[in-house]
């Protein structure tokens, strides 16, 4: 389908047709896995637009051009992983430059700017983004860089993505937005004023646990030119069957995300109201401080919660995690299947214990990544495993 009629389609139409059209050589309907390594050129320079399969392939360009279209970007660039991407991204900074990031995010996120980065002289300070005050005192005349996520990660805190990006702007840094928890039907970073869009694909996107990826979109031809050569120079690309179970992974994005809102929905509820639970963060619960917010900048609550128990204790945790069924002990999120985390063991462990507490992050705090099952049967699943407490 012509682009420009696709622009004016719904994310649900995008997300099916955006970047692909029939194979032009067979017709075929679905994106060929282009399981090459080079391409034939007639004479020196002279080729179909591919000479190297680091630099581009066209099941990749496929997946660029769909990701693209569902964050209303110019540009959609793919690596190897989620991390890769925000090296990636964080790579283009320089010795001296400084990082304004969440205080609340991706435990590897961290891990990369404080233990990768931090010897090369990229320095980085991690704040509640909830509190624009604190973020503006944390910016620095070498900030250049500013990191949000929203919902972050664990703890699902939503943050003012317009007056975020505004700020950064104002101040001459970068904005770049993990947007892998909402996912581009619910939230779309881009629209609010972000310079840079950056996925975890592994998540929502591919959404099968089957496959481990990343992507950066943007609307900058400066951004798409910087990270173009550093994909082309540094290499970290996603193989094209990679590619093509994201593709085929994005087709069915926005009826899963219906279902996951829905299914979180329901068990936030239920876990708010249930006697052996302490305190549980979902942003679609009008109890809970992003609430507004989030209603505001997306279009649904999105698939994570997290909670406390009332007996508050690492063992009385530890039993709860070990006890389900249907919900499964492992890190990641975002797939058809309902999961669950601990973060301070799991996800989160390369954070410092006293920065984790500071952060707000509970050494007992247990992260669901709600699935698409029938929700009767996670809620019984958590119902049991909540009795052996
Ligand atoms: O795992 P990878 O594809 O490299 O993506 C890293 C990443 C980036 N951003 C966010 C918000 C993430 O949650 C992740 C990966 N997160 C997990 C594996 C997890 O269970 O939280």
């Amino acid at each position: 389908m012509k682009s420009e009629s696709l622009n004016k389609m719904g994310l649900g139409t995008k997300a099916v047709h955006a970047g692909q059209a029939p194979d032009p050589t067979t017709g075929a309907v679905m994106t060929p896995i282009y399981q090459t390594s080079t391409y034939a050129q007639s004479a020196p320079g002279v080729h179909k637009g591919h000479e190297y399969a680091r630099v581009t392939n066209p099941t990749r360009s496929a997946l660029e051009g769909n990701l693209a279209a569902l964050e209303s970007a110019k540009y959609g660039m793919c690596f190897s992983s989620g991390v890769a991407a925000t090296d990636a991204i964080v790579r283009c900074l320089r010795p001296g430059d400084h990082i304004v990031a969440s205080n609340d995010l991706y435990g590897g996120t961290y891990r990369l700017m404080r233990q990768v980065f931090g010897p090369f002289g990229i320095t980085s300070d991690f704040v509640d983004m909830s509190d624009l005050d604190v973020v503006k005192k944390a910016m620095k005349p070498n900030t250049k860089l500013l990191w949000i996520e929203t919902p972050t990660n664990p703890l699902v805190r939503v943050v003012d993505l317009q007056a975020l990006c505004a700020m950064a702007r104002t101040h001459g840094a970068t904005s770049a937005v993990d947007n892998t928890f909402a996912s581009p039907i619910l939230q779309r970073p881009l629209e609010w004023g972000a310079d840079l869009v950056v996925h975890s694909t592994t998540k929502y996107l591919g959404g099968h646990s089957d496959v481990v990826g990343g992507a950066v979109c943007t609307n900058s031809d400066e951004w798409h030119e910087k990270l173009r050569f550093l994909i082309k120079s540094s290499g970290a690309v996603p193989g094209p069957m990679d590619c093509f179970l994201t593709l085929r992974g994005t087709k069915t994005l926005q009826i899963r995300m219906e279902r996951h809102c829905h299914n979180a929905q329901v068990i936030a509820e239920h876990l708010e109201n249930h006697p052996k639970v302490g305190k549980v963060y979902y942003p679609g619960l009008p109890s809970f401080a992003g609430h507004e917010l989030a209603k505001k900048q997306m279009d649904g609550f999105g698939g994570m919660v997290s909670f406390l128990l009332k007996n508050d204790n690492i063992e009385a945790a530890t039993r709860v995690m070990s006890s389900t069924h249907v919900f499964t002990l492992a890190e990641s999120l975002g797939g058809v299947e309902s999961l669950m985390n601990h973060p301070a063991t799991m996800t989160h462990a390369s954070i410092p214990a006293a920065e984790r507490k500071a952060a707000g992050l509970s050494d007992t705090l247990i992260r669901l990544s709600v699935g698409i099952e029938d929700v009767k049967d996670l809620i019984a699943d958590l119902d049991q495993a909540l009795e052996k407490v």
